[in-house]
């Protein structure tokens, strides 16, 4: 292989030094003229078919495999069902723009009134005549199923709970700030 490049590329030196030699005798510029094709043609195919399909076929796969992957995550995500709580004394609403999807589903508890409130989210469709503590203040949230919680909002305040994955189901939730639940803070979310 490598003696064949050294005789094809000494052949074509050969070549054009016969041709500059027999341009030479006619005119001086032509010396210029000379060496300009073997630096036009020699360079020129190595630099247009190198890079180009490096450049055509590395990218494009990484370009559509990756963004397909991002939107099929995009949706997903996008699929997440917000739900406002708002509470004061001594109300509690469900505030959600459409219908609960199961799934992911974001909880916004919003303390609209004076006092501390909090939620927490059961996985039963019941709130009634839960357990109490043994000084009869709150729920006994040790005999209770809970899904999640969003711990004491000051008046003003809002907090979050995301829940990755919800089933269809009714879900009670209560404010067990002590006192509250027994004054009938509690509702429930429908998840369709
Ligand atoms: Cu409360």
């Amino acid at each position: 292989m490598k003696r064949k490049n050294i005789i094809f590329i000494s052949a074509i030196l050969m070549l054009l030094s016969i041709l500059s030699c027999s341009s030479n005798d006619s005119n001086d510029t032509n010396d210029y003229m000379a060496p300009m094709p073997t630096a036009t043609t020699a360079p020129m195919p190595t630099a247009t078919t190198a890079p180009m399909p490096t450049a055509t076929t590395a990218p494009m796969p990484t370009a559509t495999t990756a963004p397909t992957d991002n939107t099929t995550m995009s949706s997903m995500t996008d699929a997440v069902s917000e739900v406002s709580i708002l509470m004061s004394e001594w109300d509690v609403s469900v505030d959600s723009t459409s219908s609960i999807k199961e799934g992911k589903i974001k909880l916004t508890l919003v303390n609209n009134g004076n006092l501390e409130h909090n939620m927490v989210l059961l996985n039963s469709d019941n709130y009634e005549n839960l357990e109490l503590t043994d000084d009869s203040s709150m729920a006994d949230e040790s005999k209770l199923d809970i899904l999640g919680k969003i711990s004491g909002l000051q008046p003003g305040e809002s907090g979050e709970l995301l829940l990755e994955d919800i089933g269809p189901g009714t879900y009670a939730f209560i404010c067990n700030t002590p006192g509250h639940y027994q004054l009938g803070m509690v509702n429930k979310i429908i998840v369709e």
